[in-house]
């Protein structure tokens, strides 16, 4: 850690930093740490990054099934609670798992003390065919078991496996590995069972090897469930962590109106800022320490003007940050005429989410102050001939109360770090009430 007595010092919290995109938008973004000095407030912050990769090939031994049988659904996590992701088992690769299990079986000697060869072929034909069909299933029960059942997830990770997997991919490809184990267990119980019926040695062989085939044959086949599995894993592993007792600013806006811009400055971060929409592809979890407190900052996908069922994946994941998490707004609006979006289209967004998310702790600010002169470039595509006066004022100031910032000069930027740090104090205070109220609500009278 690094920081010094004085509260206005910079306190470095080195956290795992993780950025999830929709899998439909994969784009890494790096972000370097670096320090802001502000006079009055100081702002530290080390940005989440992608860290798909973080589980690359890592598993754990499967367990024995007795225990995976008691910890059934252990996935599952009281429905207010966040943080399923990270208790997510590590997954085996499908060719690993075979070939452990059949190496396990193939070590298997049959029962001491049987003097006739058919016997005794049979006898461990009919073992070996057991072990193999149980090596395979418990890992597959394990895997079942223990990735939580959609229903029990809190809302905000439903709807992050919804929009980075795509609906009920999560649920198909953890009931492929299921149907698998339960082949698998019906094949090798009846191969064994053939096995156990031979009436020479030489059958006995014949049934093993034919039953091993064709073990081996249907995880071929059915096997990448197995793999599909890992990789969801991976994905949901690298998605941020998310704290609900951490007050948290989310910045919303339209596409490219400088919303990166303003979290690179309002924290050491470095999240992609260029001049096209869509830049930010998914949620970003930052953290800053304020005053010795820690707050989250997340960075999300701009939202264009258009109907929820008409939204990209991208703009759903910011409203599923808006309805689920108890976050403040940070609602950046550009009338420069510059980000590609009018502002009488992004007055017409404000309007609906505002109308929608009223009721979080928010902030407005007008962005790229530097390049509106006296009055405000008119947007090109714009008649302002067309406005009403509520329209005609957004156009020239933004909403009632909006600090003007520019990030090139630095205008306003003061100003916005103390109000966002009061803003997050605020926030705070907010979720510490609620907690209490709940506490109170659940303790005995
Ligand atoms: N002149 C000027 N340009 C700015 C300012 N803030 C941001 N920009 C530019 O605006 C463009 C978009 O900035 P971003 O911060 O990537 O915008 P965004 O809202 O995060 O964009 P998306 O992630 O695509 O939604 C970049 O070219 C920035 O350099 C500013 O204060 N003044
Ligand atoms: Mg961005």
């Amino acid at each position: 850690m690094n920081g010094t007595r004085s509260m206005l010092q910079l306190r470095h919290m080195p956290r795992s930093s993780l950025l999830f995109t929709c899998n439909n938008f994969p784009k890494a973004v790096n972000f370097a740490p670096q320090k802001i000095m502000h006079p009055s407030v100081c702002f530290c912050q080390q940005m989440q990054t992608a860290t798909y990769e973080i589980v690359n090939g890592s598993y754990v031994p499967a367990g024995d099934p007795k225990q995976a049988s008691k910890v059934k659904d252990k996935g599952a996590m009281p429905p207010e609670a966040v943080g399923a992701f990270q208790k997510l088992p590590m997954v085996m690769p499908a060719v690993d798992i075979f070939y452990s299990a059949l190496r396990k079986a193939k070590r298997i000697s049959p029962t001491k003390g049987i003097a006739n060869a058919a016997k005794r072929e049979r006898n461990r034909g009919a073992k070996q065919l057991d072990a193999l069909m149980k090596e395979l299933a418990v890992p597959l029960r394990m895997y079942k078991e223990n990735f939580p059942n959609k229903r029990n997830l809190h809302p905000y990770e439903r709807s992050l496996i919804e929009l980075t997997l795509g609906d009920g991919n999560y649920e198909e490809v953890l009931s492929k590995v299921d149907n698998l184990r339960k082949t698998l267990v019906s094949v090798g119980k009846e191969h064994a069972s053939l096995c156990a019926k031979s009436l020479s040695k030489r059958e006995a062989e014949e049934r093993l090897s034919e039953g091993m085939k064709k073990i081996e044959e249907i995880f071929n086949r059915e096997g990448k469930a197995v793999d599909e599995l890992l990789n969801i894993a991976k994905t949901l592993r690298a998605m941020p962590v998310v704290d609900l007792e951490t007050s948290t600013l989310c910045l919303v806006g339209a596409p490219n109106v400088g919303k990166s811009s303003l979290v690179r400055l309002l924290s050491t971060g470095k999240p992609e800022v260029c001049n096209y929409p869509f830049t930010t592809r998914g949620i970003l979890m930052g953290h800053i320490t304020l005053s010795f407190q820690n707050f989250q900052v997340t960075d999300t996908p701009g939202l264009l003007r258009r109907d929820d069922e008409d939204r990209n994946n991208l703009e759903k994941l910011t409203l599923a940050v808006l309805t689920h998490l108890p976050t403040a707004v940070l609602y950046v609006h550009d009338l420069s005429g510059e980000c590609g979006t009018s502002p009488s289209d992004q007055f017409i967004i404000y309007k609906e989410i505002k109308e929608r998310f009223g009721d979080h702790l928010w902030l407005d600010v007008v962005s790229k102050c530097d390049l509106l002169s006296d009055s405000p470039v008119v947007f090109i595509t714009e008649d302002s001939n067309d406005d009403n006066l509520e329209l005609a004022r957004y156009r020239r100031m933004g909403p009632d109360g909006a600090i003007r910032v520019s990030v090139k000069t630095e205008l306003g930027i003061d100003e916005l770090k103390n109000r966002v740090h009061e803003l997050l104090v605020t926030q705070s205070e907010r979720i510490k009430a609620l907690k209490s109220n709940e506490e109170s609500l659940e303790a005995p009278t």
